[in-house]
């Protein structure tokens, strides 16, 4: 049975869930997964689609936060961010990316600008993984008229964000152009050029993440969506497109992922529109499979299940 919680509903305390199968999370929908591991438990951060029943569009107005060590047993933490907390912001929590760095956890998010229009990315900060989080800069670190390559107004969304062997942090993100740059180590300001990737048919989605010695750029290609990924050597490239990691997930249009070892495993966290029969792509869940290696180090093609 569905239950919808609204926000103004939502617990401030720990809500414990036991997944039962995918999706994971069947009280509310969850959108644009990303997870991060720290200290034996994985972190699993959400958009939350609010839409009401039948409205075909996205209302999203704060982002969820899970927590497990065992990938079954989830905690629910109390709403660790909205929208507001970006004063320079208008709406749409759309989606994010929490990483670590000397103790502290930088939550870079996907926002609509209050005043330059279109989407940009900001940064929030806090001292724990579940927040609180408060705005780290006052002002966006990417906005739209920062990148010019298309003329949409949603290219700067989908952050995502990885800090190498040797301390160098990048963010890459974008819709239509794969863009990246580096992070100062204060994590919240450029240092240096944005830079663009091209990659076959990228939408958007962009996930960096590295696996014994390679770097690996997934992403959401053409529309519906399907799950692409790029392998390199470097993190500047040159990257070799590998193909499709993950089909059209059921019945949304957008795929999102998140990729993870956890224990000795490997996982794909993404989302689909399948927990109701009119879920669709406004009503999105989060679901987890594993996820296999080669010894080549390309990656498998996911199966989706329902378990
Ligand atoms: O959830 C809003 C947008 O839909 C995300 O930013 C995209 O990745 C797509 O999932």
């Amino acid at each position: 049975t569905f239950i919808a919680v609204s926000s103004a509903q939502a617990s401030q305390t720990d809500t414990i869930i036991h997944s039962t199968g995918n999706p994971i999370i069947r009280h509310k929908y969850t959108a644009d997964p990303a997870a991060m591991v720290f200290k034996n438990k994985v972190y699993l951060y959400t958009g939350h689609d609010e839409a009401p029943k039948n409205k075909n569009g996205y209302v999203m107005h704060e982002w969820l936060c899970f927590s497990s060590e065992n990938m079954l047993d989830w905690t629910e933490h109390p709403v660790p961010m909205n929208v507001s907390a970006f004063k320079w912001a208008k709406d749409d929590a759309w989606a994010s990316q929490v990483i670590e760095r000397n103790g502290k956890f930088y939550w870079y998010v996907a926002v609509e600008h209050g005043s330059i229009p279109g989407k940009a990315i900001g940064v929030a900060i806090s001292d724990s993984p579940i927040g609180p989080f408060k705005d780290a800069r006052g002002s966006a670190l990417i906005t739209n008229d920062m990148t010019t390559q298309t003329k949409i107004s949603w290219d700067d969304i989908d952050p995502s964000v990885i800090i190498d062997d040797d301390g160098q942090a990048y963010l890459f993100w974008g819709n239509t152009v794969c863009n990246y740059a580096k992070l100062k180590s204060n994590m919240t300001e450029l240092d240096g050029p944005i830079k663009t990737i091209d990659l076959p048919h990228f939408t958007e989605a962009p996930w960096i993440h590295k696996h014994n010695g390679w770097y690996y750029l997934s992403y959401a290609y053409e529309f519906p969506e399907k799950i692409a990924y790029a392998m390199s050597k470097n993190i500047n490239g040159p990257w070799e497109y590998k193909g499709i990691l993950n089909e059209i997930a059921g019945n949304s249009n957008t795929n999102h992922q998140a990729i993870i070892d956890f224990k000795g495993k490997s996982y794909f966290v993404y989302h689909n529109g399948a927990l109701t029969p009119d879920a669709g792509s406004f009503h999105r869940s989060v679901c987890i499979d594993y996820l296999y290696y080669n010894k080549d180090g390309s990656i498998k093609k996911v199966q989706m299940t329902s378990e």
